[in-house]
């Protein structure tokens, strides 16, 4: 019956939508992909804002649960599907747990925030980053190296790979999109190309995005820079 499935609304240039998508993967939930394309707006269309009322993607529909948020989503999956092999991802004692759910939040609320408020104008415009935004985003990527330094361990939250690598890694990804080269950050490059190397769906599911916001942006640009010469011949012309 359709309405148990899983179905999973998603768009590949969305960096959420990644971290949602690798972790079904590695759960193995057997789901429905449903694209729903931002750019032509598919997310405003009445059958989707029925869905989803805030008319953001990723969003799942599990056996008739709506879920929206996707950290909320990546912890429920592993709430609703997790099985003995894959705890790891999201381990059930009070303390680990807690970890990784601090790591969730610090991606939400203080990581990606930053790498959206910095990079919106050219995400949405083409234009250049904002630069009163630059400090925000240094002082994430400086406080995650830090963490990552202090921790001494492989991954974000211990000897292996948790949801909060992923989430994490979705979001270094949309650096990635962006050339942004954090390489300065030497522990999270070395963790970022870790994870990248040993997370099984990483390829699968973030590099098709990455290349599409990446042509996306360039393509913003080219628009932008015909615009505004456009605009300097219009004035050149009329003096
Ligand atoms: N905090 C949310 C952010 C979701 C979000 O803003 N998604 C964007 C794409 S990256 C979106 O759907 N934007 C369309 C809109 O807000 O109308 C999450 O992690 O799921």
């Amino acid at each position: 019956m359709a309405w148990l499935s899983t179905e999973f609304y998603f768009y590949k240039g969305s960096a959420p939508c990644r971290a949602v998508w690798m972790t079904l993967k590695v759960l193995k939930v057997d789901h429905e992909e449903k694209i729903v394309d931002l750019l032509k707006a598919e997310n405003k269309r009445p059958w989707f804002i029925r869905l989803n009322p805030q008319h953001t993607v990723p969003t799942v529909s599990d056996q008739g649960l709506v879920l929206w948020e996707s950290r909320a989503i990546m912890m429920y999956l592993m709430n609703k599907h997790g099985a003995e092999e894959n705890q790891y991802l999201y381990p059930k004692e009070a303390e680990e747990r807690a970890k990784v759910d601090r790591m969730m939040f610090f991606d939400m609320g203080t990581l990606y925030h930053a790498i959206k408020e910095y990079f919106g104008p050219k995400i949405h415009q083409g234009l250049p980053p904002d630069p009163d935004k630059e400090n925000l985003l240094k002082t994430s990527l400086d406080y995650l190296d830090h963490f990552l330094e202090i921790g001494g361990v492989p991954y974000l939250c211990g000897e292996r790979i948790t949801i909060a690598d992923i989430a994490v890694l979705a979001s270094v990804t949309e650096l990635d999109a962006m050339d942004y080269n954090y390489k300065c950050y030497g522990e999270l490059f070395r963790w970022s190309e870790r994870v990248k190397e040993n997370f099984p769906h990483y390829k699968e599911c973030c590099l098709e995005g990455v290349e599409m916001t990446r042509a996306r942006v360039k393509q913003l640009e080219a628009d932008l820079k015909k615009q505004m010469e456009k605009e300097r011949k219009a004035s050149i012309t009329k003096k």
